[in-house]
């Protein structure tokens, strides 16, 4: 490894050591770039990378709001505007109990590097609240979200940053964030936050872009190996808004998703989940995020309690689609034993840096990451950008394709990248480089600051 490159990962170790989730996507991000500063002495000079690990600006804010029995409550927000470099700063607000700066901070990082790969001009960034919106009225919701947004909205803006949903933060909050927004700037200017509702100028597609987004690169990834979708089988974790948009696209391509898992076990429906099954998910979820059971009692299919699908072998493809750190050591040993071939990442970071490192060594395996595979979510949200500032609303075809070409693009650039640079069909090392390339040359352009 590049001296100047290790060097940083190790100050970065030292310096956010009770951030290890930051200086774990640090460490993966910055395991593919030396080839990069070896080409460019100039990068290493310019201070290249320890300016890039260090986000421009990060602030905290407080967050109180009423429940409805009348009792106030205080809970921590964050905004990381990590990198503006090609554009502005742009990512999503996560509300889950367990967000802290080392989250906000891991997230604002890879999405820098996602959003330059999409090709469209958008900086990186993430915000959020340990809010926990389990058991939350709607009324509780509003209330956090106007306060919330009552603390950020000086600081945000269509040309400054704009927010968008992750976990916790679906259209129901994005609409109560945007209805405070414009009632503090007294403005209509809703290419302020993304994934917006179709009736205050939302993209057709947002919803499900992160999941569709992901099997037209896992169809791309397919390609490459003389393979197709036909006929395949899925084994997912996650049922959220990406999982959901994947079973819903994979059915549509005539593949199925066959495993799933939750927060309480996994199901495993031969069938596949298509039809109505799909609305009954949404049902489920929204009654209750915490159990996917239900679906097994309703369609007579197997439940395992308290256990991941990760090693099942009646599947072609795995897709963490979860959370962070889903897939650790253990369950990539059980996945490479399983003999299944291809391993898409899709939610962000969902596998440790030790069981991707083992996972891309093995001979069977095709590896893609997350930040490639997850990008049209963030892609779509930078359409809908466009056409709110633009002032018109493209239909769900021209979404869809647009969406498609974008990851047809940016699997392309990925694969020509890991070649330019001789490593092969490395899906992962040719994300980073590609991402890491155009915001590396944008920030050198743009002077020291
Ligand atoms: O992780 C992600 O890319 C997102 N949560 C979506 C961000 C966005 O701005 O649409």
């Amino acid at each position: 490894m590049n001296a100047y490159v290790e060097s940083v990962i190790e100050y970065v170790k030292q310096a956010h050591a009770s951030e290890p989730e930051f200086v774990q996507t640090v460490e993966e991000v910055f395991s593919s770039v030396s080839p990069i500063i070896d080409a460019h002495p100039e990068y290493e000079k310019a201070d290249i990378l320890k300016r890039m690990v260090e986000p421009e600006r990060m602030f905290t804010f407080r967050v109180n709001w009423m429940d409805d029995n009348g009792n106030w409550h205080t809970n921590r927000g964050w905004r990381c505007q990590f990198n503006g470099a090609i554009g502005p700063f742009k990512g999503g607000l996560r509300f889950q109990k367990n967000v802290y700066e080392g989250i906000i901070k891991f997230l604002g990082f890879e999405q820098t590097f996602k959003n330059s790969l999409t090709g469209l001009p958008m900086g990186g960034a993430k915000g959020g609240s340990d809010f926990d919106p389990a058991g939350k009225s709607d009324a509780e919701v509003m209330r956090f979200c106007q306060s919330f947004m009552t603390a950020l909205y000086r600081y945000i803006g269509p040309d400054v940053d704009v927010p968008a949903g992750d976990m916790g933060v679906g259209g129901r909050e994005i609409g109560y964030l945007y209805g405070q927004y414009r009632r503090l700037k007294g403005v209509w200017e809703n290419g302020v936050l993304t994934g917006k509702g179709l009736t205050y100028g939302g993209s057709l597609i947002r919803p499900e872009a992160t999941g569709y987004g992901a099997v037209y690169y896992l169809c791309e990834v397919l390609k490459h190996e003389n393979d197709t979708i036909e006929g395949k089988r899925i084994a997912i974790s996650g049922y959220g808004n990406v999982g959901w948009g994947i079973m819903k696209k994979a059915a549509e391509l005539g593949a199925k998703v066959t495993y799933f898992a939750g927060p309480d076990g996994y199901i495993h429906d031969p069938d596949g989940v298509s039809g109505e099954k799909l609305d009954f998910i949404l049902e489920m979820r929204a009654k209750d995020p915490m159990h996917c059971k239900p679906y097994a009692d309703k369609y007579g299919v197997e439940f395992v309690p308290g256990a991941k699908c990760w090693g099942v072998k009646d599947v072609d493809v795995y897709m963490p689609a979860a959370t962070q750190n889903d897939v650790t050591m253990e369950s990539a040993e059980k996945i490479a034993a399983s003999g299944v071939k291809y391993y898409i990442e899709v939610a962000n970071m969902p596998t440790t840096n030790d069981a991707l490192n083992f996972l891309r060594a093995q001979d069977g395996i095709v590896v893609a990451p997350s930040k490639a595979v997850n990008a049209g979510g963030v892609g779509v949200s930078g359409l809908e950008m466009s056409q709110n500032s633009e002032r018109l609303v493209w239909t769900a075809e021209e979404v869809d394709e647009k969406l498609k070409q974008m990851m047809v693009n940016i699997h392309k650039v990925s694969a020509e990248a890991a070649e330019e640079y001789g490593l092969g069909y490395d899906l992962v090392a040719g994300a980073n480089i590609a991402g890491f390339k155009k915001v590396a040359q944008a920030m050198y352009e743009q002077g020291v600051f």
